[in-house]
């Protein structure tokens, strides 16, 4: 039985690729922080007792940030795979804590490589590091791939860089079987309630139900590359059973703005809005609303811009070529962005209608909800 550890288990892709681990049969090691509530939501589900026979998912608790607790627990795993996901993974936030967001997103990385050194596991333990494609940040040429320059646009993208090279740097001096997947925005129902189109996805919904009056945003203008989770994390697996470790791109080739993603998320409820203005005066105006269920109004603006959420330096535009992956991994993803959009919107109404009857019956106000 193959036995991986994950750093990063109770984030999106940790969850997604817990269940496609186990469902290959695999032991799964699981990192998880120290939290005064509870942060295991997204993998509660696939919980086993540890009194239980046959236990194959198991929980340590530890941090990128101590390198002598990364060591204790890869000593105990013995790991086949590492896939280091664990980071501080959000754009606009590394520029409010960039000493901690290096620590965690770049040493983390060097403390795991470290720790394969120093417990002679060099030959045993493959490694899977999440890098990204904010790598790219500056456009220098599209669509990126394996060989298009870097040119990071926050402390979350430079302490990214220096991971990717730390990984190449420990393959190429100590034959470490480690490999960088960059990977494109991969979205999900799991994704973090801040990231962009979750945050539209939810908003949608609430708008919808009445729960919320409008949505504020920063750059509409902003092209990203997004992908289902799903996929992702089988192209991490992918990238982890080859014969040599190479690093690849894992993307879908298509970009689309940020505008462009919540007119798609607010017409799968059957609103129809149109953009008006410009910049920071820019609104998203209800033109139809063919759902009875919901109440809105054509000319009512439901989106509006925010500057608080500009960042000081942006990514304008991210596409990717996977066509390393497609070729060399046989990479295939299955959802399209219009799959992505509808599962993510569904997903947040039947949550968001399940909390509107617990309010409307008294156990819960409006308020706890936002
Ligand atoms: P999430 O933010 O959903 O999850 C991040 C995980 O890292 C959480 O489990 C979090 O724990 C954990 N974590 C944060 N800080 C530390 C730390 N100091 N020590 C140990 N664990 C820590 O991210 P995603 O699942 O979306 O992304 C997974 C990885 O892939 C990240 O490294 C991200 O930077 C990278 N990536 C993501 C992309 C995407 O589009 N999703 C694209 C490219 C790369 P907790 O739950 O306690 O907060
Ligand atoms: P990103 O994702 O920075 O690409 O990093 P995010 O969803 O945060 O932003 C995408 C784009 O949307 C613009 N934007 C907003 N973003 C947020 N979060 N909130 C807003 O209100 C808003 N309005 C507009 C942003 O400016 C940006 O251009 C994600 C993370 O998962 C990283 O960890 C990962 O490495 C990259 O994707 C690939």
């Amino acid at each position: 039985m193959k036995r991986a550890l994950i750093t990063g288990v109770t984030g999106q892709d940790g969850a997604y690729l817990t269940e496609l681990l186990l469902g290959k049969g695999y032991e799964v090691h699981g990192i998880k922080r120290r939290s005064s509530l509870f942060n295991t939501d997204r993998i509660d589900h696939l919980y086993q007792d540890p009194h239980d026979k046959d236990v194959r998912f198991k929980l340590h608790y530890g941090d990128l940030s101590d390198s002598t607790n990364l060591i204790r627990i890869i000593q105990q795993v013995q790991p086949d795979e590492i896939y280091n996901l664990g980071a501080m993974s959000h754009v606009k936030v590394s520029f409010d804590t960039p000493e901690y967001t290096a620590n965690a997103d770049g040493i983390g990385t060097l403390r795991i490589l470290e720790a394969i050194r120093i417990l002679g596991l060099e030959k045993k333990t493959k490694i899977y590091q999440a890098s990204t494609s904010e790598l790219y940040g500056l456009v220098q040429a599209v669509p990126q791939s394996e060989t298009t320059p870097f040119y990071p646009r926050s402390p979350y993208a430079v302490a990214k860089m220096y991971a990717y090279w730390i990984t190449v740097n420990y393959r190429e001096a100590y034959g470490i079987y480690a490999c960088n997947g960059i990977l494109f925005n991969h979205e999900s129902p799991l994704r973090g309630e801040t990231f962009v189109t979750r945050k539209i996805t939810r908003a949608a919904a609430k708008i919808a139900l009445g729960l919320q009056d409008k949505l504020y945003l920063g750059n509409l203008d902003a092209k990203r590359d997004w992908g289902h989770a799903k996929d992702y994390v089988e192209a991490m697996y992918l990238i982890l059973q080859q014969e040599q470790a190479e690093d690849y791109v894992i993307a879908t080739g298509i970009t689309t703005t940020v505008r462009d993603f919540v007119r798609m998320a607010f017409s799968e409820l059957g609103i129809e809005l149109a953009f008006e203005g410009t910049e920071i005066a820019e609104r998203g105006v209800v033109v139809s609303c063919s759902n009875p269920e919901f109440r809105l109004e054509a000319g009512q603006t439901v989106v509006a811009v925010d500057e608080r959420y500009f960042r000081p330096t942006e990514v304008d535009l991210l596409i990717g070529d996977p066509t390393k992956s497609k070729t060399k991994l046989n990479w295939k993803p299955k959802y399209d962005l219009p799959a992505l959009v509808k599962e993510m919107v569904l997903s947040d109404l039947t949550n968001f209608k399940k909390e509107k009857m617990l309010a409307e019956a008294g156990y819960a106000t409006k308020n706890q909800f936002e």
